[in-house]
């Protein structure tokens, strides 16, 4: 990350967004204590602070405030209007979230059902992803639904994508991780789905009786107003409303579905619900098909191994078993190129640097594992000794000065971002970007990620450990067993 991106994600993460003492416009909030007693509440609906629930008039209301019990919301009247009332406790309150039902009304709870029939048949990851967003926007009519991957540095990729024609595609496209930072992603672990229903209308303070509203916890309301920074970052890109859905994986956010609308859309508070089922099952098969391909390449890679290995008892030549056959170990660590050297003979094979400065590499690492994708700016002292070599990895064998070493060149790769992350793109440095349009960028000096192979490697040194070691065994065996019988031979 560069120093720019790390101001702007310590910046973007010191906004409280759990309390913003606000709510968005659209409805209204009431905080009950446990009297029953109407202590916080909405500006919007500030005459009812003091009064008792009761009061409200709406007894099924009353026994969900009391009960706790309500996981539907109870439909109430409220000032007239049908409205979805949604209730939870927090900390010592009862919040109840009025909500008018949007225009579009009710909803076909089937639409979800057979969405989660269809994509449960779902073969591949590509396949789940594209049908998924495909399904969300024809149920809700967003004029673009995205799906999300987070990589492990934290930026994001626009993974899947339906859209209205007429909007710019963003699929394929990179974006920084302080658009999303990460008090607002840990919050996306819990509250897996969100409104933003209009990016214009002011949010409305609360008020309270006794205690501060703001610092009333609102990380499980609907209502919740979100970060002006996020608002203005909707504005730039020409959203007026959005809805999201987290993808949680073992209590990891590891992506995220989001609707966009050009103009003022909401859905009812069951669709609502309904769509974070559906994100809850999209998770847990991505999760599955996840695990079995890294499965399926584990035994892949068992099978190759063993494959490789087998041959060395009986081979005369352990270099040549290892480097020159039809299976060579660049079949089981890919790299472009590598050395393998055992007791003292050093032997390589594809494109490698020149064994001297080779040496000088494996003296300045010592007898310790080494991994690096981007030498040049990990370790520009060995960059300098093997120019040409970008991703090295380094496996100590038991034996003093055994070791085997892969070399990978430099991979450029072009990536395209969801607008220059850069400060020229920006009024001020943490400021949302207000150029959207695709920005490439090339990624220089850094090799293919080594990934699993690390682990690959590291278990191929100790299997080869161990093959040296028997192999040694069997012919002290077969040197002792003919000692034995020369013996024997001489005595008669
Ligand atoms: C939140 N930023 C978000 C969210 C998204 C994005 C999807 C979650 C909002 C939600 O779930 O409803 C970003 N939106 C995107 C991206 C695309 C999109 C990448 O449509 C791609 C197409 N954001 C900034 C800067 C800051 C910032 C500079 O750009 C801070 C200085 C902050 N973003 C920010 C914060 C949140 C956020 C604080 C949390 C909002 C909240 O839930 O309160």
């Amino acid at each position: 990350l560069d120093p720019d991106e790390l101001r702007r994600l310590d910046e973007c993460a010191k906004e409280p967004i759990r309390t913003p003492g606000s709510i968005q416009a659209h409805g209204t909030l009431l905080g009950i204590d446990r009297t029953g007693l109407i202590a916080v509440a909405s500006e919007n609906a500030s005459d009812w602070l003091g009064h008792l629930v009761a009061e409200l008039g709406n007894t099924e209301l009353e026994y969900a405030v009391r009960s706790g019990q309500a996981i539907d919301p109870v439909r109430i009247t409220w000032q007239g209007e049908a409205c979805d009332a949604i209730v939870h406790h927090r900390d010592a309150i009862t919040i109840v979230e009025i909500e008018p039902l949007p225009e579009s009304g009710e909803y076909a709870r089937t639409a979800v059902v057979g969405a989660i029939m269809r994509t449960s048949q779902m073969s591949s990851e590509d396949e789940l992803r594209a049908a998924v967003v495909a399904e969300i926007r024809e149920i809700t009519g967003f004029d673009r639904v995205m799906m999300y991957h987070f990589h492990d540095d934290g930026h994001g990729e626009v993974v899947a994508e339906a859209r209205a024609e007429e909007l710019p595609p963003y699929l394929g496209l990179h974006f920084p991780s302080s658009d999303i930072p990460p008090q607002a992603r840990a919050l996306y672990i819990s509250k897996i789905g969100r409104t933003i229903a209009s990016t214009e209308a002011p949010g409305i303070p609360l008020v309270a009786l006794a205690d501060d509203p703001l610092t009333i916890d609102l990380s499980d309301a609907e209502l919740r107003t979100v970060s002006p920074y996020h608002l203005q970052f909707m504005r730039n890109m020409g959203q007026a409303s959005s809805f999201s859905l987290s993808i949680v994986e073992s209590g990891r956010l590891v992506g995220m579905i989001t609707c966009a609308d050009r103009g003022e859309r909401r859905l009812p508070v069951l669709l609502r619900r309904a769509l974070e089922v559906l994100a809850g099952q999209i998770a847990l098969q991505l999760a599955s098909m996840r695990q079995i391909s890294r499965l399926q390449h584990m035994v892949d890679v068992r099978a190759r191994r063993a494959e490789l290995l087998a041959p060395l008892y009986a081979s005369d030549d352990i270099h040549a078993a290892l480097l020159g056959g039809t299976a060579t170990v660049l079949d089981l660590v890919p790299a472009d190129g590598v050395l393998v050297r055992i007791a003292g003979t050093s032997r390589m094979a594809g494109e490698t640097p020149a064994l001297g400065p080779i040496l000088q590499v494996l003296e300045r690492v010592g007898s310790t594992p080494f991994v690096s994708e981007c030498l040049l700016t990990e370790r520009p002292d060995l960059a300098e000794l093997i120019p040409g070599v970008a991703g090295l990895l380094v496996v100590p064998l038991a034996e003093s000065g055994d070791v085997l070493v892969f070399f990978r060149g430099e991979l450029a790769r072009e990536i395209s971002w969801l607008g220059d992350p850069g400060g020229t793109n920006r009024p001020d440095e943490l400021s949302p970007r207000t150029s959207f349009a695709a920005w490439k960028r090339t990624v220089r000096d850094r090799s293919a990620p080594w990934g699993t192979v690390v682990e690959e490697a590291a278990e191929l040194g100790h299997e080869l450990e161990v093959a040296l070691q028997r192999r040694a065994e069997a012919q002290l065996a077969e040197l002792a067993m003919r000692d034995a019988l020369t013996g024997l031979y001489n005595r008669r």
